[in-house]
């Protein structure tokens, strides 16, 4: 399964969402699908994009909160799942791109390409709907029903570890923090 053909899948959807990616590859997927101001590629902070979502979902409890994530990110900041099961916001979905490796920094592998299986440490650190998906269809079909059920979500998803050939958005950071910005400050709350 290719990371690009899952968001794809379900760009149409995110624009009514509030949605935060971490850096490379996958911001640049997204961002090559058509960049929306409620768009935020999160960079730099590697691990923190979930952390992000999360204070965004608590801020702003009338949104839904979608996070695009990496595995070798999320190994980072593995205590996210207990912070976000702890507080446990209705309003987010955290979809994490297992590739097995940090693409974006020449592919080295990650420890889920070893045996680590983040949608059970998810589940273990508390995270009331967890699943783990390989094909287009179950994707879809998983990012639905989270949508739908109005519970945190993490989705663990099996994808290559394949994408553009260029990592890089064409948006700066701080023109993209205060475009987004400004798009916060426009939602009814
Ligand atoms: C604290 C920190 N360490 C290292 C980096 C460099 N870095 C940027 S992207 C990346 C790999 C991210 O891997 P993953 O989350 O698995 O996503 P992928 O690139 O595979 O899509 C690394 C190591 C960084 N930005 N910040």
């Amino acid at each position: 399964m290719l990371r690009l053909d899952c968001l794809r899948a379900i760009y149409a959807q995110l624009e009514q969402c509030v949605v935060v990616t971490i850096m490379g590859a996958v911001a640049a997927e997204l961002q090559s699908l058509g960049h929306r101001p409620n768009f935020f590629y999160l960079q730099h902070a590697m691990g923190l994009a979930s952390s992000t979502g999360l204070g965004l979902a608590l801020s702003l409890p009338q949104q839904t909160i979608v996070v695009f994530d990496g595995d070798g990110s999320v190994l980072m900041n593995l205590g996210t799942f207990s912070t976000m099961a702890r507080y446990r916001p209705r309003n987010m979905v955290h979809i994490v791109f297992d590739n097995e490796s940090l693409l974006s920094v020449g592919g080295f592998p990650t420890a889920t390409a070893t045996g680590t299986d983040l949608a059970r440490v998810a589940e273990a650190a508390g995270v009331p709907r967890t699943s783990a998906v390989a094909t287009c269809e179950t994707f879809v079909a998983a990012v639905n029903n989270a949508l739908q059920s109005k519970e945190l979500t993490v989705i663990v998803a099996k994808v290559e570890a394949s994408g553009p050939a260029k990592y890089v958005t064409d948006l700066t950071l701080l023109e993209n923090r205060f475009a987004f910005s400004r798009y916060l400050k426009s939602l009814k709350t």
